[in-house]
């Protein structure tokens, strides 16, 4: 591989960038017309503009994308996170067109967006899943009935081409669930074209733990610990730390070795996430991510390992130059995603940053495309920013992370700093081990 391709913009088509460079690889900055002001076109070796603003004619437009590898003779097409990176018909146009796809197999990712199919590959493995019908809901109401029954209420019905919570509809008791069962299907079937669904036990305060990993797809595989993502509002995550405080230590190490064991046996390629519920010191698979994720540098500053570098390596075809006795977990990470919006009403806040001072020191990194004079554009995900702070223990993480929000500056538009001024002083946060419903709870919206 030689020049990259990225399908993307914001920060990670920066961070994306920044490793091509490290690893000697010509990049092409792929924009719509929208973006023509991102900070990553200056650092690009070549751009192209690929559409609108509207996304459908741009970031997720497959022939336009593949027409600008063509042009500018790119043979690895990096796809970030979010629009086309969990598209498996995006994956093998890809390598049908004889470019790499930086990423694992199109059969991978359609294996692992069918959450029927997901689990079923994870029993099958051993990595373990969260009791329920193994497998979809017959049409046959009194079948869904005996399942309900041996798996117990509360449960959960979740739509097999849902998931990031999607799609998904909690039954308290018996008298609801064919009801249920029916609104989750007519749902799925318009929203995702599918409307297979399952059903499993409801974990009423489980806390979001996932497993990085690492695989070459030529047998082998590392994982890079785990991150806690329970902070989050309305599926979308707040703040992230690695590693997850508090896990119990047996239970830790069982499932980072059944998550290596399961990129053998997919033969997965790249940089994947493995999501788990973790409840009364039990992991319970949910979904596997098949792309980089937002929160990946929380788990680079605690291994010291550059998770894109990796993943472009070994999607280029190199063996996995990591052995996992070389990984340590070393002290503690905390991310705070920066967003332009309203800090408490949460509605987007586009325009024109007119000033903005990046924290720094000791241990602070900022994956950021801002800079002064950027206009946000209000067409696309409102994230502008990634503050990370790094330290040897959580308590000298969330210290940095006070002090990195406090020289924070971001003036001319609304960002949601304060609200992560106040989580990060938080008791109950600041203890650690907070469950996926402490922010909602607290902000009073369940
Ligand atoms: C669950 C659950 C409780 N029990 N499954 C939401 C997102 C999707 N990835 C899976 N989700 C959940 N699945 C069972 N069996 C609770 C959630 C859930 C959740 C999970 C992770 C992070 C935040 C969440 C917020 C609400 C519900």
């Amino acid at each position: 591989m030689q020049k990259v391709l990225i399908a993307n913009r914001g920060e990670i088509a920066l961070r994306i960038i920044r490793a091509c460079k490290e690893l000697g690889l010509k990049t092409v900055a792929v924009h719509s017309t929208a973006d023509r002001e991102l900070m990553h076109l200056a650092m690009a070796d070549e751009t192209v503009c690929i559409g609108p603003a509207i996304a459908t004619e741009s970031y997720l437009n497959i022939p336009r994308i593949i027409s600008a590898a063509e042009v500018t003779g790119a043979d690895g097409i990096h796809p970030g996170y979010g629009f086309l990176a969990e598209n498996a018909d995006f994956a093998e146009q890809i390598e049908n067109s004889g470019f790499t796809f930086i990423g694992p197999s199109a059969e991978v990712i359609r294996l692992m967006g069918d959450k029927v199919s997901a689990i079923a590959a994870m029993k099958k493995t051993g990595v373990p899943t969260v009791p329920g019908s193994d497998g979809p809901l017959p049409e046959n109401e009194e079948e869904c009935l005996k399942i309900g029954r041996r798996v117990g209420y509360p449960v959960i019905i979740k739509a097999a081409g849902g998931g990031g919570g999607r799609g998904m509809r909690v039954v308290h008791k018996e008298e609801d669930l064919i009801k249920s069962i029916r609104l989750t299907r007519t749902e799925a079937g318009a929203a995702f074209g599918n409307p297979m669904v399952y059903l499993e036990k409801f974990l009423t305060n489980p806390r979001h733990v996932e497993v990085q990993v690492l695989s070459d797809g030529q047998g082998h595989a590392i994982h890079l610990g785990d991150r806690d993502c329970s902070l989050q509002r309305r599926h979308q995550k707040i703040i992230e730390e690695a590693p997850a405080p508090g896990i119990d230590e047996k239970a830790r190490a069982e499932v980072q070795a059944r998550c290596v064991q399961a990129c053998i046996d997919l033969g997965y390629r790249g940089a994947g996430t493995f999501e788990f519920l973790y409840e009364n010191g039990e992991f319970f698979f949910i979904e596997m991510n098949t792309r980089i994720q937002v929160e990946h540098p929380i788990s680079e500053m605690v291994t010291g390992i550059d998770i894109v570098k990796e993943q472009i390596r070994v999607c280029a075809g190199e063996p996995l130059s990591i052995k996992q006795e070389d990984v340590v977990i070393r002290g503690h990470a905390i991310e705070c995603r920066i967003n332009a919006e309203d800090p408490n009403s949460f509605l987007p806040s586009p325009g024109t940053v007119t000033f903005f001072h990046a924290p720094g020191g000791n241990g602070v990194r900022v994956d950021s495309h801002l800079y002064s004079g950027y206009k946000v554009p209000p067409n696309y995900d409102s994230l502008i920013g990634k503050l990370i702070t790094y330290g040897a223990t959580r308590d000298e993480a969330m210290m940095r992370m006070r002090n990195a929000l406090d020289e924070l500056v971001v003036d001319g538009i609304k960002t949601n700093t304060p609200l992560h001024r106040e989580l990060v002083r938080d008791a109950e946060f600041c203890k650690g081990g907070v469950n996926i419903h402490y922010l909602e709870h607290k902000l009073g919206i369940s």
